[in-house]
């Protein structure tokens, strides 16, 4: 009798441990681990991506270490040495200039981590540092815009555009590819004659300087206003209304990206012509890195739809643009 009370003990006991150390759920394992160096936070724009990003790595299960650079490359190559030390799945980044990036990137590649490059691209003599770049085709960016000018130049019936152009980070691939879309566009149209090109690094309050510099030293002979992006435009803007021109009517105000704020400025009429530039690049990203760890082949590279919009158009119905 005594056996079975032990036995029965025994049995209680085992049950109340089992019990007792019940398995807790395990967390979701993320589908992948990404690093993320951002180079900023200098406009709208990239604001605007960062934020996709990070909801995009929600959506997908992806658990993202996000890096703010600072707009400084150094502090890029330093978050890509980290991204490798912590042995993420994948490195993305934003490169803020085209250049300097081969050792840290064959550092990532001997770690056996694969590379996207998001929105700006990279030049490199060595092949396969990076398995897709997602972003913008910057060049259709600069054509676009040289196509509504030579548009607008026929229906005003200009003889002759003096144009000035305010370009963003020097070295960076919008800014080169936009620059050499737009002129390659314009080029032997003798209607179109550049005043000058100065530099604006895409923000706000370089653009104001920029224009500032251009209105004291062309004022009047300025016809056009060229700008890599709108943050610049905006800066440029109250120094054109400050100098006694009228945005959008005296000049033609031609902007890049398509922000809010920006839109609505060309709905009331102060800017010409805004040339989309989606920041909205996370999805791309998170199913490329996706299919990456998945063993699955992938686009080298991959451009968003982007749109154009002028004062040719009937805005009024356009959504709201979420940066
Ligand atoms: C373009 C992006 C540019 C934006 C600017 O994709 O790299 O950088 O046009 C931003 O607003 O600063």
């Amino acid at each position: 009798m005594k056996g079975k009370i032990c036995l029965l003990a025994v049995i209680a006991l085992c049950c109340a441990l089992l019990c007792g150390c019940r398995q807790e759920p395990r967390a979701e394992e993320p589908a992948l681990v990404m690093g993320f160096s951002q180079l900023g936070s200098e406009s709208s724009f990239r604001i605007g991506n960062t934020r996709d990003i990070e909801a995009q790595a929600q959506a997908y299960g992806v658990s993202l270490m996000m890096d703010d650079a600072k707009q400084k490359q150094e502090n890029q190559i330093d978050a890509i040495r980290r991204f490798i030390a912590y042995r993420v799945d994948v490195i993305a980044f934003s490169p803020i200039v085209e250049e300097g990036w081969d050792n840290v990137l064959l550092e990532a590649k001997q770690a056996g981590i694969p590379v996207i490059l998001v929105d700006r691209t990279i030049q490199t003599e060595i092949s396969d540092l990076y398995v897709s770049q997602i972003g913008a085709d910057f060049y259709q960016e600069g054509v676009l815009a040289a196509q509504y000018l030579l548009r607008k130049a026929d229906a005003l019936g200009k003889d002759r555009l003096r144009i000035v152009e305010i370009t963003g980070t020097e070295s960076s691939t919008p800014m080169r590819q936009r620059h050499e879309g737009f002129w390659d566009t314009l080029a032997g149209d003798p209607r179109m004659e550049l005043l000058e090109s100065v530099n604006g690094d895409f923000l706000r309050s370089r653009g104001a300087e920029c224009m500032r510099y251009l209105l004291e030293r062309y004022g009047d002979q300025i016809d056009v206003v060229f700008s890599h992006n709108d943050e610049m435009t905006m800066g440029a803007l109250p120094e054109i209304e400050q100098a006694g021109y009228r945005p959008g009517q005296d000049m033609i105000l031609i902007s890049i990206d398509g922000g809010q704020e920006a839109i609505d400025i060309l709905k009331a009429g102060r800017i010409n012509c805004i040339v989309e530039c989606t920041p909205m690049l996370g999805g791309l990203l998170m199913e490329t890195a996706l299919d990456i760890k998945a063993g699955k082949p992938v686009e080298g590279i991959i451009h968003p739809v982007e749109r154009v919009f002028c004062d040719e158009d009937d805005l009024s119905a356009l959504p709201p643009r979420g940066y």
